[in-house]
């Protein structure tokens, strides 16, 4: 097989004393922390929509970047040679997880059954590549965006053809992710929204929406794919509006149609920011919720108001995560995703190197920091403290529901004006960064 990432050795853990740009200086796989292993507790996973295929396009200006596997003018050899690529690099970084789209592996071709066909021969492809490196899907999923037939969505279009169409891509792309035991698969509604309300019945498209997912459900049950489901919430881009906002919306729906047991969430950083909620805590409202499922780990840029999906480098941020993710048992099917792309003027092979290792860097510093401060709980401890209250007999006759209002106002009058008690952010701020 041609090598596609020449001069490009395994990357290898040098620690933080190494000047080597191609190595970690932090994350080391077998080191274990809190009874695991930095590899176990990430179980990072490169997207191949970005790393394989994104190539620096924007809004005001076309690619920047070429790369040799793509240029096979058979479009079916460009996405063979794409997977072998892919499967170098995975194991040049060090990766032990991959996800993809459908179409981001194989092309469409004519017709749904010529696409379907070659979809299956590049899976076949995946499979063995897979199997010879040990390398494995975190989730798969439909790109129900892409397409022109998709401008209206696929699952909320108004149409119900439209709804028939994306029905058969769900259900084959669920198919090939469970014929390379895939970990979980994902939907994600970028076009599940609207752009204004006058041409838009939102309430039937909520049923719509439901209805498709409640099918996946009982095909991913009939062909027995045991991977988890995930929504991958996102507030808006492409819509002005998208149904799956945040988490806690997305947790209504699923409460709503009766979805809360089949599906979890994939929290991504950068769609927690343009919610305008932070990536921790989206983190911790799911996890709270036994809904914190998997990672698409990247970040935004505070002076720019889109998805900009960069390489998350934010120790604070990883920090964060890697503390409610900890607190919450860590992943069991999921994982952190690198939903990021390479700048548009880091034009080489090397910079998707830079960028992966970067990330991976910073998630090991959030770990080993987060872990640090859980062994010495010094922030748990606070927080017990502060609702101490909470286990003495008024806080349990409340939260019960042994105390009625009239109870309670028996109470108020009785014991008069009660303490309050500082919240001690800034002292609470400064403990973090003495770990940092
Ligand atoms: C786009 C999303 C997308 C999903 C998968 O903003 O992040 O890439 O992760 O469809
Ligand atoms: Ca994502
Ligand atoms: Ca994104």
């Amino acid at each position: 097989m041609a090598e596609h990432f020449p001069g490009i050795a395994k990357i290898e853990y040098e620690g933080p004393g190494s000047k080597n740009p191609l190595s970690f200086k932090h994350y080391n796989a077998d080191e274990v922390v809190l009874g695991k292993t930095m590899e176990d507790h990430m179980r990072f996973s490169v997207c191949y929509w970005h790393t394989m295929q994104g190539l620096g396009q924007d809004m005001f200006g076309v690619n920047t970047m070429s790369r040799s596997f793509h240029i096979a003018s058979d479009p079916i050899r460009a996405a063979e040679q794409t997977m072998e690529a892919a499967f170098e690099f995975f194991q040049k970084l060090g990766v032990k997880y991959w996800c993809f789209h459908d179409r981001d592996i194989s092309p469409e071709a004519g017709s749904l059954a010529d696409t379907n066909r070659n979809l299956d021969h590049i899976v076949d492809l995946a499979d063995s590549l897979q199997n010879d490196t040990g390398i494995k899907t975190l989730w798969g999923t439909a790109c129900l965006f892409v397409n022109p037939r998709y401008m209206a969505g696929a699952a909320t279009n108004p149409s119900p053809e439209i709804f028939a169409y994306g029905a058969a891509q769900i259900k084959k792309a669920i198919e090939v992710t469970h014929r390379l035991n895939g970990e979980g698969y994902v939907f994600w509604g970028g076009r599940e929204g609207y752009d204004t309300l006058l041409n838009t019945d939102m309430k039937q498209e909520a049923d719509q929406l439901a209805r498709m997912l409640h099918m996946a459900v009982d095909f991913k049950k009939s062909i027995g794919f045991e991977g988890q489901f995930y929504i991958e919430p996102k507030p808006q881009e492409p819509t002005k509006h998208q149904y799956d906002y945040d988490c806690q919306s997305c947790h209504a729906f699923l409460l709503e149609y009766g979805l809360e047991n089949d599906f979890q969430l994939n929290i991504e950083a950068n769609h927690a920011t343009l919610s305008g909620h932070t990536f921790h805590h989206e983190l911790e409202y799911a996890g709270a919720r036994g809904l914190l499922g998997s990672v698409d780990a990247n970040r935004g840029d505070y002076l720019i108001g889109w998805d900009t999906d960069q390489f998350p480098t934010d120790i604070y941020d990883t920090t964060m995560a890697m503390l409610t993710i900890l607190k919450y048992g860590g992943f069991k099917a999921g994982g952190l995703n690198f939903d990021a792309k390479l700048r548009r003027q880091s034009t080489d092979l090397e910079d998707l190197f830079h960028a992966h290792i970067g990330g991976m860097d910073a998630f090991a510093r959030g770990l080993k920091t987060a872990a640090k401060i859980m062994e010495d709980g010094v922030l748990e401890g606070k927080l017990t403290e502060r609702y101490a209250g909470w286990s003495g007999d008024l806080g349990q006759s409340i939260i019960t529901g042994r105390a009625s209002l009239e109870d309670l106002e028996a109470h108020a009058l009785e014991s008069g004006e009660p303490e309050k008690s500082s919240g001690r952010q800034e002292m609470l701020e400064n403990i973090l960064n003495e770990y940092i």
